[in-house]
């Protein structure tokens, strides 16, 4: 016989406890409503004690049959409606008792947040009735010149080319949301709708952590006098977030100036009729004038996608707290106790969830486009809480055990890559969007569970290296979309429809993050390299353009000059070339359109709540 059927262990003796308490708990809460339904004229007795109605008070002033039988008709409403309540609240007291103690735990403490943070915001108000903060910018804003003179003048280089694609932009196509360097004029991609101007906004923060500061003005003027999100036009959620919200976010940290925090936040209560759905999962396309939301038409059976409505949490926490309004924190933790309800394939998220059922669409996983921010979002989620958020962490975590678990993979060539999953099937596909991982594991790996933090460096570097691949062996030393480890391939793009090459910044962030951590020269040769390419087959007359072929002999280009660009790829290449204390990583976070948010610092109660330091 098992030792532990003969003497009671513990574990067993403490899940008895358990069960007991339970009981007594709920034979009180049976007592207690028992008591309110069934003793005489208790609903009077709380109507008096609960609602100070003035049902009961004209009832006991006047007298009179007909307002009596009002009164009655009143009583009725009262009663039906303390039912209610109590329904709700056996309700919810049972979901309680079903909830784990970490979720207890955590619900209480974002109460407490919210309590404590509306009390705090009770304040006075500024004329745009935006409560008064005394404005502290955290360390790191502007570097120094690097000592080394080689890197000192890979660093004067890179400034130039923001230079060069700044002037470019303001010379053919100022207030357009993007250029088109080859025809030399404005091009405005529909993901904005009619909100102008998304290279300034973008480009802003790039502008300053250079010390571009006559741009950096005239790009805040522009701000001031333009920027209008009065548009009766249909915008993609996401995008308008990570460009427009986080661009304004960290140009409004950098700078302490006021404008960014109205405008961004003008912007966010814009957002906020996305999230009515009837999970609160937000949708992916919202009308800013109508408020009126819906789908993309492909995604899924009229999915939200993972990677839009999964990242919106650092910019929302932001809101909240520069604003005083706790809905916008409200609406991504929601977002997450619908993740938290839901089962995950083998751990995994898929890209598609239905945001009127709650439940999942096509079990399709990546780490790459339609999934990649969410789990950025989870790590950073933590590290901006100044690692307080302890939910958030556990959740990263987790999921990238499962990713790790079922679709990370090593190629014959001794590759590592990260799959794609498609109900059950990988295909062996890594996106250049995907090449972000290599940076976000390094970011994690110093807080990862049971010693695991050399495991997640070696995979960081192996994916670093993969991705370098991916570029080494093309034509023009530039990263194809997607590049395959099948049919005898690895690293490369078979589909012609995956050879292009938009400017993207992933590989290069990658770089920047290993650099930071490893100090390993080879990371800032690789991102010279890639300067070197970017050079020799995307800078044009009129600026910098994408390929789209990057296997073809010489570049045929799409004509386009990305606003991530300016805000991504030329900001971490100009921070791979920097000393680490410029933005340094316990005092900010990127966005994933790499703009700086400040770490909101555990701050001790003598302290004013907008000093972030
Ligand atoms: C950027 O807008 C962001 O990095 C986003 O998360 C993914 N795609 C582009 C850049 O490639």
């Amino acid at each position: 016989m098992p030792l532990s059927l003969e003497l009671p262990s513990p574990t067993s003796f403490r899940l008895t406890e358990k069960f007991i308490l339970l009981l007594v708990f709920s034979a009180f809460i049976t007592l207690c409503f028992g008591a309110i339904f069934f003793l005489p004229d208790s609903s009077k007795l709380l109507s008096g004690v609960f609602f100070h109605s003035s049902a009961v008070e004209t009832n006991t002033r006047t007298g009179t049959d007909s307002v009596s039988n009002i009164a009655i008709g009143t009583d009725e409403k009262i009663l039906a409606k303390i039912r209610k309540d109590h329904e709700k609240a056996l309700v919810e007291a049972k979901d309680t008792l079903q909830k784990r103690p970490d979720e207890i735990k955590q619900e209480i403490q974002n109460d407490k947040e919210k309590v404590s943070q509306e009390n705090r915001w009770k304040g006075a108000r500024n004329d745009n009735n935006l409560p008064v903060i005394e404005y502290v910018r955290p360390p790191g804003a502007t570097g120094h010149e690097p000592a080394d003179p080689e890197t000192k003048e890979r660093r004067a280089k890179i400034k130039e080319m923001m230079k060069f694609a700044w002037d470019s932009y303001k010379r053919y196509a100022w207030g357009s949301n993007e250029l088109r360097p080859v025809s030399k004029q404005g091009h405005s991609s529909n993901l904005f709708g009619s909100i102008k101007g998304a290279t300034i906004v973008d480009a802003l923060d790039t502008l300053y952590i250079m010390e571009m500061y006559e741009d950096f003005d005239m790009a805040t003027e522009w701000v001031e006098k333009n920027l209008d999100f009065n548009v009766n036009a249909e915008v993609s959620v996401f995008e308008v977030n990570i460009r427009f919200v986080g661009g304004l976010l960290s140009a409004y940290y950098l700078s302490g100036k006021e404008v960014f925090r109205k405008k961004a936040i003008e912007l966010g209560e814009k957002l906020l009729p996305a999230f009515k759905t009837p999970t609160g999962i937000p949708w992916a396309l919202l009308n800013l004038k109508s408020g009126i939301g819906r789908n993309w038409p492909w995604a899924s059976g009229g999915s939200s996608i993972l990677a839009e409505y999964g990242t919106l949490h650092l910019e929302f926490m932001h809101l909240s707290k520069l604003s005083g309004n706790p809905a916008f924190a409200e609406k991504v933790m929601n977002i997450r106790k619908v993740l938290n309800r839901l089962d995950k394939p083998q751990g995994l998220y898929p890209n598609y969830l239905n945001p009127n059922s709650g439940q999942w669409g096509q079990h399709h996983v990546s780490v790459g486009g339609l999934g990649d921010s969410f789990y950025e979002y989870l790590l950073k989620a933590w590290l901006m809480s100044d690692k307080t958020d302890d939910e958030g962490k556990k959740l990263y975590y987790d999921a990238l055990k499962a990713i790790e678990t079922s679709l990370i993979r090593k190629s014959s060539g001794g590759l590592t890559y990260i799959a794609e999953w498609k109900g059950g099937l990988l295909e062996h596909k890594m996106g250049h969007l995907t090449c972000f991982a290599g940076g976000m594991i390094a970011l994690g790996a110093d807080g990862a569970p049971e010693d695991q933090t050399g495991h997640q460096m070696e995979q960081a570097a192996e994916i670093a290296r993969t991705c370098h691949e991916s570029y080494a062996r093309t034509t023009l030393k530039l990263g194809p979309e997607a590049f395959r480890f099948d049919g005898g391939v690895e690293a490369i793009a078979t589909r012609q429809n995956e050879k292009y090459f938009i400017l993207r910044p992933e590989v290069i962030e990658t770089y920047m993050y290993m650099w930071r951590f490893t100090h390993d020269p080879k990371y800032r040769d690789w991102g010279w390299e890639a300067v070197q390419a970017l050079e020799k087959y995307c800078r044009v007359d009129g600026g910098y353009s994408g390929v789209r072929d990057v296997y073809a002999s010489s570049p045929n280009h799409d004509d386009v000059q990305q606003s991530f660009y300016l805000a991504e790829t030329l900001k971490y290449l100009y921070l791979l070339f920097s000393d680490d204390d410029h933005l340094p990583f316990d005092h900010w976070v990127f966005n994933t359109e790499a703009h700086p948010l400040p770490v909101i610092k555990k701050i001790p109660d003598t302290v004013k709540p907008h000093q972030l330091e």
